[in-house]
């Protein structure tokens, strides 16, 4: 395409010479109008531009520009908290100290209490004192242990995992205990009773479950808890009526139904499965939800290839001789266990499976399968934190 004569000269060349004189004449005032404008254009740019002269402008400048990378830390550590923290350190907001980053996550507003409950549970020392440092921000003294957990589970979500779970709840029962000295006689039963409280609150406030527990099975399930001795049931009796006349506020992250999902017991990952007749050994995503266990070929697949209700099923530790890590599905009875699946031709058949044999990647992971899903079939995820709990209190009893 030509360059037009505008063009030339926006171009930085001469008009050419050899034109009429009324053509010079009109090009000319063209040139000053465009000269104009160019003017017009200068003045406007540099009245938008801060005067970097000004140092009140470039104080509010730098500070908008502070507080977009504050937002944008907080945003992050919204979607992945430690890449947050990591982001918000680089920055010059926190520093790596569990002090710094422990009151960002106890004061800061806008953080989704997910992440802050994530972060909280991890296992890596920095975190860990992190965790102690933000539940000692916590000030309990002269709560009863309702008013207490109150606070405590509103400042964060509980993450899935039983021992994450096991940590934070263990760091709120010392808190408690340092601030309340005298009123249990060990941290362990602050602890039992804690879980014992959550537990009733699900209890007497998800519609799902019909059977409701009384006073009376709430005061015998706490029987011996005090290292051998029973609590006062004045104490017992408040702490029931104060649950059962409001149930926890949980925050809401998600929007899910949190009486129901309390503690999100799910977890999923990559496990091995041996098929059922032909006994080969494939890697699927396992998905626990709902007290069912879902195969996908791929994580991302909608659809599973099979799902394993978990209703009336077991779960043990296996030996294997060419797998080290391998956990087992069975029914106590010894009958096959009802499952679906999906064929080939995507027609849903039976399984026919007599046990799931699974193999995980490594101990850990094999034994957080296995509390994840007898948690999912108690329904009780604590059963098995508070059980080691309860045999502790009573063998310092008989010590
Ligand atoms: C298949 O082996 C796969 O292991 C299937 O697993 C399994 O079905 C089949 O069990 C087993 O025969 P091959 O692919 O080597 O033929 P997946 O469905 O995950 O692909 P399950 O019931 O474990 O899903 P049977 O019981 O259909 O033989």
């Amino acid at each position: 395409m030509a360059i037009s004569r505008k063009d030339s000269f926006l171009w930085g060349k001469a008009p050419p010479q050899h034109l009429p004189a009324e053509r010079k004449q009109g090009d000319r005032s063209h040139k000053h109008e465009l000269l104009d404008d160019l003017q017009k254009l200068k003045l406007e740019f540099s009245n938008s531009m801060p005067d970097s002269s000004n140092p009140d402008l470039r104080r509010h400048s730098k500070s908008v520009v502070r507080n977009r990378k504050f937002l944008r830390g907080k945003k992050k550590f919204n979607m992945d908290p430690k890449m947050g923290v990591c982001y918000l350190i680089e920055h010059g907001f926190l520093e790596w100290r569990a002090e710094s980053v422990a009151e960002f996550l106890y004061k800061e507003e806008g953080l989704n209490k997910t992440a802050i409950g994530n972060f909280l549970g991890e296992r890596e020392e920095m975190h860990l004192k992190t965790l102690k440092v933000f539940v000692g921000l916590h000030e309990f003294s002269d709560l009863n242990l309702v008013q207490a957990l109150r606070q405590f589970l509103w400042s964060f979500r509980l993450p899935g995992e039983a021992q994450k779970i096991d940590r934070m709840m263990e760091a709120f029962a010392t808190r408690y205990c340092d601030c309340n000295p005298g009123v249990f006689q060990s941290t362990d039963t602050c602890y039992i009773l804690s879980f014992a409280i959550i537990m009733l609150n699900t209890s007497l406030h998800n519609p799902n479950v019909k059977d409701k527990p009384s006073l009376q099975r709430f005061i015998s399930m706490n029987r011996g808890i005090n290292n051998g001795e029973d609590l006062p049931t004045e104490i017992l009796t408040k702490l029931y009526a104060s649950i059962r006349s409001e149930p926890f506020k949980i925050p809401e992250d998600d929007g899910n139904d949190l009486t129901l999902t309390f503690f999100n017991p799910d977890r999923e990952g990559w496990l091995l499965k041996m098929g059922g007749q032909v006994k080969t050994w494939k890697r699927r995503w396992f998905i626990l939800t709902d007290s069912c266990l879902y195969y996908f070929q791929y994580t991302t697949d909608k659809d599973p290839i099979g799902i394993i209700p978990l209703e009336n099923l077991c779960v043990r530790t296996l030996q294997d001789s060419t797998k080290s890590y391998c956990l087992e599905l069975y029914n106590p009875k010894g009958q096959k266990i009802k499952a679906c699946k999906t064929e080939n031709k995507g027609r849903v058949v039976q399984g026919k499976h007599q046990s799931y044999k699974l193999n995980a990647a490594s101990r850990d992971e094999r034994d957080a399968w296995i509390d994840a899903i007898r948690a999912s079939i108690t329904k009780d995820p604590f059963h098995n934190l508070v059980s080691i709990r309860k045999k502790k209190v009573t063998s310092n009893t008989s010590s």
